[in-house]
């Protein structure tokens, strides 16, 4: 087997690994210093399951502009999610995966000309539309499209509105623009809205649905045959966080509004599957204690910290996402608390990823971990100055491994046993532009050179163990 790509395959950890040991395995093996993510791909799993028990009649379409990771895609694609793309080329990666164009929504309602042409010779029909503009464009350029009106409800408490951009105002736009729609030929075949990004006011959800069904009852008049109700994004994501009541209100209005199962339900939920699956882990590399009376150096009234990663990288989370951030040191620490602000290592001053925070003393080369890093922070980060964005290192545990393995568009080759990164074995830094193993596509190895270049001696022993039991599984079948 050639390995072009060591970095993209997902590590199966043993039963005595998990994120935070191969986090302490990576950042204390002494050649790591780049930062890095780890993504834990049965956090994913864990968030479809909850999906499908607590919104059965609703099917995700997964917002790909969240986070573009092939991995999430692929295994997202494996569980059989769908996916709303908002571009040309998200449309193109998702496709790339060998999605088929009729799982895939185009969900951007305003669209490059361009874009709505590849879309059309692709085979994806189904997108979104909120002004008059875009349904003469479509008709020029993608005439035979299945339309889906976008109507504006927002949450009144949400970390990103998206109303002031996008939706049309639903009892004077929406039914202005079927009346159009119906002239110019065009078929309509839903509505959709999205209450706005991290929704903090689940009553929305069954204003929303009302106003759909309305319009609804109205494109049926005018002779249409609607069939698809999407609704949008906003579900939250962070560990501890809950879809819990959100789903209620969304079950309980589609039992009123929408109670047959002629309707095709879908959402497009972006932060719910990400947000927690990756955890970044970064380096402190430079340190300045502040004393507020320079003529007396032992009384430190403030450390700044400033590691490898900032808003210009993954942190960018902060200002365009409103995001929160915590930092945990990864070493326990001891003595006194200080206050403490922790910097990005671009040389801008707006470079801040927290303000204020009490620390124990920490040296340089320790490690500061981020939870919860999944959504719009990687696909927005940067270089800037230099700096590196962070590299992904993907894990899962058995059970999720036996259970995705042939899940197409996975495969066998996808996984690989052993906890740690085969280049960390190899005494390669994993961050790094220059001797960069992970993306080396010299490096040729095979899965058993890259076992015997373990450390681990347990490692081959998994492989063989896990290897029986899948055999032993398939002679019980
Ligand atoms: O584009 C953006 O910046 C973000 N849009 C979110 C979005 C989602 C689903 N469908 C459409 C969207 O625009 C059409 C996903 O939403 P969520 O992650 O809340 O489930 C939102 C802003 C993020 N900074």
């Amino acid at each position: 087997m050639k390995v072009t790509n060591l970095d993209e395959r997902i590590h199966v950890l043993d039963s005595s690994a998990n994120v935070m040991t191969v986090i302490r395995d990576i950042g204390n093996s002494g050649v790591q210093e780049e930062a890095f993510y780890v993504l834990d791909i049965g956090d994913i799993v864990r968030k479809h399951q909850i999906w499908k028990e607590q919104l059965p009649r609703v099917d995700p379409y997964y917002a790909v502009k969240c986070n573009d990771s092939l991995t999430v895609l692929e295994v997202l694609a494996a569980l059989g999610v769908g996916f709303d793309c908002a571009s040309k080329s998200e449309i193109n990666k998702v496709l790339g995966i060998g999605v088929d164009s009729s799982r895939i929504i185009f969900a951007n309602p305003a669209k490059p000309a361009s874009h709505i042409r590849h879309a059309a010779a692709m085979g994806v029909d189904t997108m979104t539309v909120d002004n008059e503009s875009e349904l003469h464009k479509i008709k020029q350029l993608h005439p035979v499209a299945k339309i889906v009106i976008r109507i504006r409800c927002d949450a009144e408490l949400a970390q990103c509105q998206l109303g002031m951009k996008f939706g049309c105002d639903p009892t004077h736009e929406a039914p202005n623009l079927l009346h159009l729609a119906r002239m110019l030929e065009l078929d309509v075949v839903g509505i959709s809205f999205h209450v706005g990004s991290g929704c903090q006011d689940p009553p929305v959800f069954q204003r929303a649905i009302r106003h759909a069904r309305i319009l609804f009852n109205l494109a049926i008049d005018l002779g249409f045959k609607p069939y698809l109700l999407d609704l949008g994004g906003g579900y939250p994501g962070v560990k501890g966080s809950s879809i819990d009541k959100i789903a209620e209100v969304i079950n309980e209005a589609l039992a009123e509004c929408f109670p047959t199962e002629d309707v095709h339900i879908i959402a497009e939920p972006g932060r719910f599957y990400v947000a927690s699956a990756f955890t970044l882990a970064t380096s402190i590399h430079s340190k300045r204690a502040v004393r507020k009376d320079p003529t007396s150096p032992n009384t430190v009234t403030h450390v700044m910290y400033y590691i490898n990663d900032g808003v210009y990288g993954s942190f960018n989370c902060l200002l365009y996402d409103h995001q929160q951030v915590i930092p945990l040191p990864l070493k326990n620490g001891c003595g006194k608390m200080i206050q403490s602000s922790i910097w990005g290592p671009t040389c801008d001053g707006l470079d801040q990823v927290v303000e204020n925070v009490l620390l124990h003393d920490m040296d340089l080369g320790e490690w500061i971990i981020f939870e919860n890093m999944g959504a719009y922070t990687l696909p927005v980060a940067s270089p800037f100055n230099g700096f590196p964005v962070p590299k992904v290192h993907v894990v899962a545990d058995e059970g999720v491994w036996l259970m995705l393995k042939d899940a197409f568009p996975l495969t066998e080759d996808h996984f690989v046993i052993g906890n740690t990164p085969s280049n960390l074995r190899l005494g390669l830094d994993i961050g790094g532009t220059n001797i960069d193993g992970w993306t080396d596509p010299s490096i040729d190895m095979a899965a058993s050179e890259i076992l015997a270049g373990s450390s681990d001696p347990t490692a081959s022993f998994l492989y063989d163990y896990v290897e029986k039991m899948v055999r032993g599984r398939m002679l019980d079948l």
